[in-house]
């Protein structure tokens, strides 16, 4: 007879916090499992995709005659229209809306929380069936609960966030969800169509071998940028090496490996784009956030990520993540070159 391995699903597990927070709401537990349906139903799409060329381009019709939507724009509606239903979110910031996109009615009003995503960062990759992933984090609004929230809500700097997480859709699709408790890892079982905890109490190694940077730029890196990748290149069994560069495009892959494996992820600043081109508020911020609850550390090279007061919803941030003990070296390069 086999035996059956008790797997905790992600309902189960946020029941399970609930009992250790008994004075807890629920609110942020429903607002998890919200998301975690509307990435369900992402990869769902995500997982059909190379079937699109068949039933028609995207943002043309399919066979069946439904206008074949550009992924980015179904999985960010997915998520608008889940949390708008909702009744545990106020209000949504979003790579794909130029502005807050408010849910002004009643509930939502009076709901306490606020989110700030990039629903499919890397959809690049989607056609060279690259794996992509979803990013978001939460805030509780800082506005008077009962009226519809503001910018102010949106612009809090990442040491105030409640929670953050990503979903990857890779060889198999996983949501790791950070609170102050800590770092676990739920996987999509399909068969039951559940995210299951595979990955409890996730630790950054503070020592890795890969590094993850875009070399294409390597002229219009900073002096201290371009020591830290040549020391890296240089690394052998004497010194913590030798280092293998690994760089997929795909920020959500690159940092997930990084934080099981140990590694260091960088989209530093260029001479031609000074603030690099990771977005601070839905893509610096919720894995910073992560990666130091695992032990990690992230920067935008000066400061730490999550203490920047942001000054606006889309503004760009340099960002290097990853394990603490290249984090320090890369420190070192940085002080000592500029
Ligand atoms: P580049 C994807 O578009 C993304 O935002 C990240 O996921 C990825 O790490 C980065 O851009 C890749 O950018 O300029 O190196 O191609």
């Amino acid at each position: 007879m086999y035996q059956v391995r008790k797997v905790m699903t992600l309902d189960e597990f946020t029941i399970q916090e609930l009992r250790n927070f008994p004075q807890a709401t629920g609110e942020l537990s429903g607002l998890l499992r919200s998301i975690g349906l509307a990435c369900k139903r992402i990869n769902a799409e995500v997982n059909r995709a190379g079937l699109v060329d068949i039933l028609g381009a995207l943002g043309t019709e399919n066979v069946q005659g439904e206008e074949v939507q550009k992924l980015d724009d179904f999985a960010n509606k997915t998520l608008i229209d889940l949390l708008n239903h909702s009744i545990y979110c106020a209000g949504v910031g979003s790579e794909e809306n130029d502005d807050i996109v408010v849910f002004d009615d009643e509930l939502s009003n009076n709901s306490k929380y606020v989110l700030l995503m990039d629903p499919l960062d890397g959809s690049g990759n989607i056609d060279v069936n690259v794996s992509i992933g979803t990013i978001f984090s939460i805030f509780k609004r800082i506005s008077p609960m009962g009226q519809p929230v503001t910018m102010e809500d949106f612009l809090q700097p990442g040491n105030r966030m409640v929670a953050a997480g990503y979903v990857i859709y890779g060889s198999s699709t996983m949501l790791v969800y950070a609170t102050r408790r800590g770092v676990n890892g739920f996987t999509l079982d399909p068969s039951v169509g559940e995210f299951c905890l595979s990955h409890p109490n996730m630790q950054c190694p503070p020592h890795g071998r890969f590094y993850s940077a875009n070399y294409g730029n390597f002229g219009k890196y900073s002096p201290g940028v371009q020591n830290y990748l040549k020391r890296c290149e240089t690394k052998s069994a004497e010194n913590g090496g030798p280092y293998t560069e690994r760089y997929i495009g795909s920020m959500v892959a690159d940092i997930h490996r990084n934080l099981i494996k140990g590694g260091i992820f960088m989209y530093p600043g260029t001479t031609d784009r000074p603030n690099g081109k990771l977005r601070l508020l839905y893509e610096c911020n919720p894995l910073a956030f992560i990666v130091q609850l695992a032990g990690g550390m992230a920067t935008n090279g000066v400061q730490p990520i999550l203490d920047i007061q942001p000054s606006s919803l889309h503004q760009r941030m340099p960002l290097f993540i990853g394990s603490r003990d290249m984090m320090e070296e890369l420190a070192e390069c940085l002080q000592e070159h500029g």
